[in-house]
């Protein structure tokens, strides 16, 4: 069999410093340090940080006074920021830059007087952190179909924002539909959704012409690794989302020649290595990597954190 992996793939420079952020309090701090939600949205990162000491919780009720309390990379509402600084927490905001690049943005446009609306999955961590960034109202909109129910003028002064790991296609249907129907409506076009979606989507795509079965490493609670098979299942490529090796079937690949791997955002690498080897135990492989975009971006840690180790023993 022949297994071509995705370029690129894998770890985003958000997630990078997601877990950096958790790495460096636990070195800083020591264990436990508390983490509201999964950092990341991959059980392999949380199980990992877990044993290292860090406790992972979905409401900072479960987080004892003064402790070290970190954000996930998805973001939190004002009353969770507000909640932490009442319960005197020690807080890292391990928030994606392009999350909060986000919230900024919606800020201001509600700033400017127009009504904001914000693409995205209800229910999301990150939609949830969005909309609670945003004074007043903001209306969700999940759907081309949702755009013919919102019930506005078509004069209204309106604009709109999208969550970071949307499909790029559907977002830009809903988009032209916000446009066809309301008359003063700005927005950053699909330049919400950030770089490493945008790239692992497009290198997707090409993958997905060249291979007869897609698998995309992530969890089933990633938006972006959902968004990936999605777009192979689209190419018409039979695609599927696994963990890890455990979950790769044998009858997927009777009569397949050729494999595509790609991984989501939060997916660790050793797991796209962890399903090749699930590939072996079926029989020869010949693994190569297509060409494509290689990633640069890095993201500066929170200041708290940038102090050496030893310059805080003293
Ligand atoms: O579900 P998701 O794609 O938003 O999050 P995941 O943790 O899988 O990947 C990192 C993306 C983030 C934090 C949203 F920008
Ligand atoms: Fe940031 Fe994009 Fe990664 Fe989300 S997927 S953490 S927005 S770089």
């Amino acid at each position: 069999m022949r297994v071509i992996l995705a370029q690129p793939r894998g770890f985003c420079a958000g997630v990078v410093r997601a877990i950096e952020i958790v790495d460096r309090a636990l070195q800083q701090h020591g264990a436990p340090v508390y983490v509201r939600h999964e950092i990341v949205h991959n059980r392999h990162v949380v199980d990992n940080l877990r044993q290292k000491g860090a406790r992972f919780v979905e409401e900072l009720d479960e987080v004892p006074q003064g402790a070290v309390a970190i954000f996930s990379a998805h973001g939190v509402a004002q009353t969770v920021e507000r909640d932490a600084e009442a319960r005197g927490l020690d807080v890292l905001d391990a928030t994606c830059p392009l999350v909060t690049k986000v919230h900024v943005q919606g800020r201001q446009y509600v700033a400017a007087g127009r009504t904001l609306i914000l693409i995205g999955h209800a229910g999301h961590p990150e939609v949830e952190g969005t909309i609670g960034q945003i004074p007043g109202t903001v209306l969700l909109v999940q759907s081309e179909a949702e755009v013919a129910k919102l019930e506005l003028p078509v004069d209204a002064p309106l604009a709109y924002v999208t969550q970071t790991t949307l499909s790029v296609d559907d977002t830009r249907g809903i988009i032209d539909a916000l446009l066809r129907r309301f008359t003063d409506m700005v927005g950053p076009d699909t330049r919400d959704i950030c770089y490493a979606t945008q790239n692992r989507q497009a290198a997707v795509r090409e993958l997905s012409k060249e291979v007869d079965v897609l698998l995309v490493v992530g969890a089933t609670n990633s938006s972006n690794s959902n968004r990936l098979r999605e777009i192979g299942s689209e190419s018409g490529v039979a695609s599927y989302l696994v963990a890890d090796g455990s979950e790769v079937k044998p009858e997927w690949f009777a009569n397949v020649h050729t494999v595509g791997i790609t991984a989501g955002a939060s997916a660790p690498e050793e797991m796209v290595e962890n399903v090749i080897d699930a590939l072996r135990a079926l029989g020869p492989v010949d693994v190569t990597t297509m060409a494509g975009r290689e990633e640069k971006v890095e993201f500066k840690l929170p200041s708290k954190l940038m102090q050496p180790l030893a310059a805080r023993e003293v």
